[in-house]
């Protein structure tokens, strides 16, 4: 038994540290996948996350050249899950998205989505 006990709790825990993990936001499509950013032009970009957001608590921001932040606006998307999020008119260049993102169960997701714009 004494032996047991530890073998015994790692196949307890995997399965609950599974569940927690499946629960976070995450996102799981952006539209930056499918279309490229022109240079010059607002756009807005909608990412999907495989939970309910929390927009007022989340954040997402422009991170450009220098790792200079600009907080950018959500706004809620037509699907449970879905954020808009408005993209300035930006020079060619690369760019980061950072997000903070605040799942309904009260977890917060934090990632960086690369896209870069063409001339
Ligand atoms: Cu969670």
């Amino acid at each position: 038994m004494r032996l047991l006990t530890p073998f015994l709790m790692v196949l307890l825990t995997f399965p609950v540290v599974n569940t927690v993990a499946l629960a976070h936001a995450v996102v799981t499509d952006h539209t930056l996948r499918i279309e490229s950013v022109r240079a010059n032009t607002a756009k807005k970009v909608e990412l999907a996350f495989n939970s309910k957001v929390e927009i007022g608590l989340s954040q997402i921001f422009l991170v450009s050249k220098g790792d200079k932040h600009t907080l950018l606006t959500l706004s809620k998307g037509e699907k449970k899950g879905y954020v808009n999020v408005d993209i300035p008119a930006l020079s060619p260049g690369d760019y980061a998205l950072r997000y903070k993102i605040f799942a309904a169960d009260g977890h917060i997701t934090e990632d960086v989505i690369h896209f870069s714009v063409k001339p």
